[in-house]
Order: C-alpha cells, then structure tokens, then sequence
C-alpha cells in the first residue's frame, strides 16, 4: 500500500451509468479497485446496470448490495435512498447524480469533495480545462472537472502501480505467455503474428481479412465475443461463434470468451498487434507497449475523427515519417470503414519500428503521473 503524506478523505462514492458497453463500468471499477488496493479507500460505486460489471468481474453477484474484492456495490436505484454521501464523490462522465444526493450533500457539516471525471480525450483544450471549477446553483456545492489526459496538466491516464512490473515480468517470460493463451484454449505457431481484434462493427476487417489470408507469414487473429463478431458474419456468411475456429490461407480466426479485465490485459501483454476500441482498451493497449490499432468511439458530426487526429498528432512525435504516414492511413482507413490493405502492408513492413515506437511511448505516458494517485493528491488538499 502507498504511503500517504497527507491523509486523503477515506470515504469515496462513485457514482456510474452505463451508457452502453463496457467503457463507462471499465473506467469506474478500475478506478474504485485502485482506490480501495492502493489507499486503503473505503469506496461505494453505485451503479445502474451489475450486468455490464459481472462481465468484467464475474465474481459480481445479481444482488442489490454487495462487496466486491473490497468494493461497496450498490445497485443505483431509481428512488434513491436517504444515505450519507462520502466525502469524496466522483461523478462518472456527467452522470447526473440523485438530486436527494445532491440535497444531502448540501447538508453535510464538511462539504464533500465533488469531481466529474470527464471522458478522455488527447485534445489541446483538454490542458485548460483540467481542475475547473462550476458552482451548483441550488447549493453553492462546487464541482471540480477532472479530465483524463495525455499531459502531464491533465489528471493523466489511470495506471496501477504494479502493472508495469506484471506486463514486463510477464513479457520478458515465453512461458507466462504460453501458459496464458492456452489457458484461453490458444495455442499458435511459433512464427505466427498474432493479433487481438475488440472493435465495434467495421466493414473495413474484409479489407484485412482478405490480407490476412494472403499473407506471408501465418496470421492468428484472436476475436474476444462482441460486436464485431457481426462485421465477420458478413464476410464468412455467419458470424462465428465463441469457440469457432477459422482457417482461410494464412488466417487462423479464433473466437474467444470475454475475459476479466486482468486477463484482457494480458491478452494485450501477448499479442503482436492490438485492435483497440472505446477509452479503457486503447488506454491498456498504450500500457501494453504493443503495437495497436484504435477504433475510436463514433460520435455525432464526426466529432470523433478529431480527436482521432488529436491523439494521432501527440503519437506520431517521434515516429520515422513513412510509419507515421502508413500507420495515419491504417487509422484513419478503420475508422473510416475504407478498404485497409495497402496501410496495413505498409505498417507491417515497418513492424520493428512501429514496436520500438510502442515501447517508447508507453515510456513517455509513464512519466506523466497516474490518474489515480492525481485524485488522490488533488483531494488532500483544501478546497
Ligand atoms: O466497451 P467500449 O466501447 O466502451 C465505451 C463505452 O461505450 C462508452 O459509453 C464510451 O463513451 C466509451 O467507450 C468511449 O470500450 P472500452 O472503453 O475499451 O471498454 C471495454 C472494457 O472491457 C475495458 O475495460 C476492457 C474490458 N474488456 C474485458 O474486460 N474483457 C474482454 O474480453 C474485453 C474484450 C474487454
């Protein structure tokens, strides 16, 4: 456990709804396991949907009120009970808390600390905007904007302490990564590149399936259960399923379970090349210093392609100008749903640089601070 200089408040709510899939849950329980394991935090997430947690946490029971690995479950319900909020209180993503909350806290003899963690983005104005301040008319309550980010003005990304030393442990050991992948029922040959593929539906995999099949060297392509499953159908005529196995050319296709967050990570840890999607997957890509593609989140107005270039603009410094090129097509070919076969030859051909790349940049992004330990700190303070 950390040492702590000064202590932080020790009562912490998070409050999350599930807009859909896995991103806002995966964000929220990372944040309250890392929390509770590294500060000694009491944390009570209230969430809207246990469903979408027991995906990531299949310890997680369908019952209203739990403790899960140390955390406080609650069921958020829609009459909100009269409770005594923490004295930290995280509103995930603007999720709008319980107005009785709100009241309640109002109340409180020592006002709780009240922070919207923002969704992450690798845009300019996300410097400026990190740590401002509203004021909740009604109360005078003040919120606190926390921005993810890819700066060291931002609150940063979150980042166990230990998970540098797990990934590198596991990543300098072959028979931790043999072990792993056949204990998701994997085992692929030697010379094999071998790609996890989590992506939203994309008409762009037939572009690199059809590449994928005509490839040089063998190809195994680990698909975990999920959306793009549907964008394969298409292509094979059905969409496979979990446990499918398909060979075409040089492609093997493997369909796996949804795993737990740890074994995704190590997923990630395993692989060649990552497809990535969402904020919590292209975050654990980045951490996995792994080459990684990321289907950003589509957004209304394209808005989602400017912070594709936003971040593609802070990843490319650094880069040997014709991978940056290739790896931009790559990118925006995917997300675009554009045919992928000529960037993605390009970027293979630059393999070993396009790795060294990786490794750096997960070098930089440690050297910025963790979103975590920047709560932590930000709440020790007065207001
Ligand atoms: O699931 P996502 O697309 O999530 C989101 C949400 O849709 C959200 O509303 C949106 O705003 C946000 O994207 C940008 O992608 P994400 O963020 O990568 O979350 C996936 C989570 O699932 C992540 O915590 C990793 C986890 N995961 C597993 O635990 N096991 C698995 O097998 C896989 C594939 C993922």
């Amino acid at each position: 456990m950390k040492r702590i200089e000064n202590l932080p408040p020790r009562h912490w709510d998070i409050f999350c709804r599930v807009i859909d899939n896995y991103g806002d849950i995966g964000v929220c329980w990372r944040l309250a396991r890392q929390l509770h394991c590294e500060y000694g935090l009491s944390v009570r997430l209230w969430l809207d949907d246990l469903a979408a947690l027991r995906r990531l946490w299949p310890s997680t029971a369908d019952c209203a009120h739990q403790t899960v690995s140390g955390i406080e479950v609650v069921q958020w319900p829609a009459v909100f009970p009269a409770v005594e909020p923490a004295e930290v209180v995280i509103e995930a993503f603007a999720c709008e808390l319980p107005e009785t909350y709100v009241a309640a806290m109002a109340r409180q003899p020592e006002r709780p600390r009240w922070l919207n963690l923002e969704y992450l983005s690798a845009e300019t104005w996300v410097d400026d905007c990190h740590g401002m301040r509203s004021i909740n008319p009604q109360y005078g309550l003040v919120k606190t904007f926390f921005f993810p980010g890819f700066t060291g003005k931002t609150g940063g990304l979150l980042c166990e302490a230990q998970l540098r030393q797990e990934r590198e442990a596991f990543q300098e050991n072959p028979e931790a990564r043999v072990n792993f992948l056949a204990s998701m029922g994997v085992t692929t040959a030697s010379d094999a590149l071998l790609i996890s593929l989590f992506s939203y539906e994309n008409p762009a995999i037939h572009s690199l399936v059809e590449t994928w099949c005509k490839s040089a060297r063998p190809i195994h392509c680990l698909v975990p259960e999920g959306r793009i499953l549907a964008s394969l159908g298409r292509y094979f005529d059905s969409a496979p399923a979990v446990g499918a196995k398909v060979m075409r050319g040089q492609l093997t296709l493997q369909v796996i379970p949804f795993m737990t967050q740890d074994q995704y990570d190590r997923l990630l840890w395993s692989c060649d090349i990552n497809f990535v999607r969402g904020e919590d997957s292209f975050v654990r890509a980045q951490w996995a210093a792994k080459p990684l593609v990321w289907h950003i989140y589509p957004q209304d107005e394209e808005a989602h392609l400017v912070k594709l270039a936003a971040f593609m603009a802070r990843y490319h410094h650094g880069l040997p100008p014709l991978l940056a090129q290739a790896l931009e097509c790559l990118w925006y070919g995917w997300n675009c749903g554009d045919n992928c076969q000529d960037a993605w030859n390009q970027c293979l051909e630059r393999l070993s640089e396009w790795q060294l790349h990786s490794r750096n940049w997960e070098q930089t992004l440690n050297s910025l601070g963790d979103l975590a330990a920047k709560l932590v700190q930000f709440c020790e303070k007065p207001l």
